[in-house]
């Protein structure tokens, strides 16, 4: 590599270097290259320049793509009650964890809240929300497995309304996006519950995975917004970036590790400072 003076390199050779540090922080190589293109337009008459100076330029950039998926305000600030959120995605993406950690946030933050456990199919799926809820100290409405997940998320609004709880959380069973019968099953639940918001679960590590999931639930049951999760793992968030610019909802949550309290609201700069750590 080219060092000038003053500790100068040239822009090629920079290009070069992030791509590869992008690339292995999970970002495609179309967005590792769009985000280039603007690093280098940056300096239209410059050859070098500093390590440091790349790396404003491209935080600026990159940050630049990040807000655009901020949704327009807090969970916190929402104005109906209940206030009813259904969550969505795959096994093992995270449902029923951010559903907890969220339920904790909540708590932390002076509000209610109250658990649907409509993911009435696959077993242990009761069991492993009430076990979060009784840690939490956060009601769970349940029936039997097996009994219909829709019945179960009215049941949950109605007891929010008659207790004037802030929020309704709905866990849902993982669905593949290509089973027709879980998805209209998701379809009902949507009908009887009318969610002010739902989410999306994916796993950071998963990057392209994630993506192809968006985009096709996208097509066949409609989501509001995106939870990421697994941030904590190897996975370096690159992801999020294509679902900043393809998917065009915003993102809500970051899940970073497995403890309750391991969750924020989206916040750009926990990516920026995931891929440039000091
Ligand atoms: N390391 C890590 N593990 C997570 C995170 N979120 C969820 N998990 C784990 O992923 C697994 C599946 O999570 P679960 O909530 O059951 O997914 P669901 O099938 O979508 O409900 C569990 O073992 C969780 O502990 C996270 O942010 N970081
Ligand atoms: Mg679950």
């Amino acid at each position: 590599m080219f060092h000038g003076n003053n500790g100068e390199i040239e822009i090629s050779s920079l290009r070069e270097e992030f791509l590869e540090i992008f690339l292995e922080s999970d970002i495609s190589l179309e967005v590792a290259e769009e985000i280039l293109n603007r690093f280098q337009a940056m300096f239209p008459k410059v050859k070098s320049i500093t390590r440091e100076q790349a790396i404003d330029a491209l935080k600026e950039i990159m940050t630049n793509i990040l807000v655009t998926a901020l949704p327009r305000t807090s969970i916190l600030n929402v104005e109906k009650k209940p206030y009813v959120i259904m969550f969505l995605g795959i096994n093992g993406t995270g449902k029923t964890t951010t559903i907890a950690r969220l339920a904790y946030y909540l708590k932390q933050n002076g509000k209610t809240s109250v658990i649907s456990a409509s993911d009435t199919f696959r077993a242990g799926a009761i069991d492993q929300i009430k076990y979060h809820g009784e840690k939490l100290g956060v009601r769970v409405i349940s029936q039997t497995q097996g009994s219909d997940p829709s019945a179960v998320a009215f049941d949950t609004i109605v007891h929010a309304k008659a207790r004037n709880i802030d929020y309704v959380l709905i866990d849902t069973a993982g669905r593949m996006q290509t089973n027709r019968n879980l998805m209209d099953e998701m379809k009902k639940i949507k009908r009887v519950s009318s969610p002010d918001l739902s989410l999306l679960t994916v796993d950071a590590m998963a990057a392209s995975d994630a993506m192809e999931q968006a985009s096709t639930f996208l097509k066949d049951i409609k989501f509001d917004g995106v939870v990421v999760n697994k941030l904590d793992t190897e996975a370096r968030g690159g992801s999020i970036f294509s679902l900043a610019i393809t998917i065009g909802k915003p993102i809500y949550f970051l899940g970073i590790g497995q403890e309750h309290g391991d969750f924020m609201e989206y916040d750009p700069s926990y990516i920026i400072d995931r891929i440039f750590p000091n």
